[in-house]
């Protein structure tokens, strides 16, 4: 599909941000999942990665790509990651693979983070993705509630649990004018781990494939 050429396109794109000899940061989701076959390429020029996720961390392995534990580095270069928006500014809805915890946390240590995407993610105003919240378990139905203040239609990932062992609601019926507000006042709830929304740290590039077979550069 266009989506997923675009995708592919973007992923190849990225690999020229891979500085020789580093250890990369590599996200979560089907771009990266391109983009890690495209690492695995010119795997002898890199040390190894870390990673956001145990799906990518095993699919690094497959490919022979060694995975450190984040604690063992005290920088990270560059960080590969999709989105499931973005906006103008290269903020972020991020989190529809679940993995956004993580991801964050990595986000936060990259010197420099470039979001790669198929040009569909590209929005003018985050919040028709239903914006994915970490939470720990027992404070599920009070944060609801507090996304239901905020005008948001909360609903449980039923099922699911993150690698962290929490749960996630997806919020629905946001229309986000201010991200940086927004994810600073959800961060503050008691029991809110991880607010998808990449404000506060934005991506530094965004690398947009497009349904024609070209590719579109955003820098922040
Ligand atoms: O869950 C995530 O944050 C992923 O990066 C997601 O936002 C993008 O997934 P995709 O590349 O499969 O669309």
């Amino acid at each position: 599909s266009n989506t997923e050429q675009g995708k592919k396109l973007a992923a190849q794109a990225a690999i020229e941000y891979v500085p020789a000899g580093s250890i990369v940061g590599v996200g979560t989701g089907s771009t990266v999942n391109y983009f890690i076959d495209e690492l695995a390429k010119i795997k002898n020029r890199i040390e190894g990665a870390v990673s956001s996720s145990e799906a990518s961390t095993q699919r690094l392995k497959d490919h022979g790509i060694e995975v450190f534990d984040l604690n063992s580095v005290d920088s990270v270069p560059v960080y590969i990651d999709g989105a499931d928006e973005s906006n103008e500014n290269l903020q972020l809805i991020k989190g529809g693979g679940g993995a956004l915890t993580r991801e964050k946390i990595i986000a936060q240590m990259a010197k420099k983070f470039v979001c790669i995407a198929d040009e569909t993610k590209l929005v003018d105003v985050l919040g028709a993705f239903p914006l994915p919240v970490e939470v720990i378990p027992m404070a599920r139905s009070m944060i609801a509630r507090e996304l239901v203040k905020r005008g948001g239609q909360p609903v449980y990932r039923d099922g699911f649990v993150t690698d962290n062992g929490n749960q996630i609601l997806d919020v629905h019926n946001l229309r986000i004018m201010e991200p940086a507000k927004l994810e600073t006042e959800l961060n503050d709830l008691p029991g809110v781990v991880t607010v998808g929304i990449f404000a506060l740290r934005p991506a530094d590039v965004l690398i947009l494939g497009t349904a024609d077979g070209d590719i579109r550069k955003i820098d922040g």
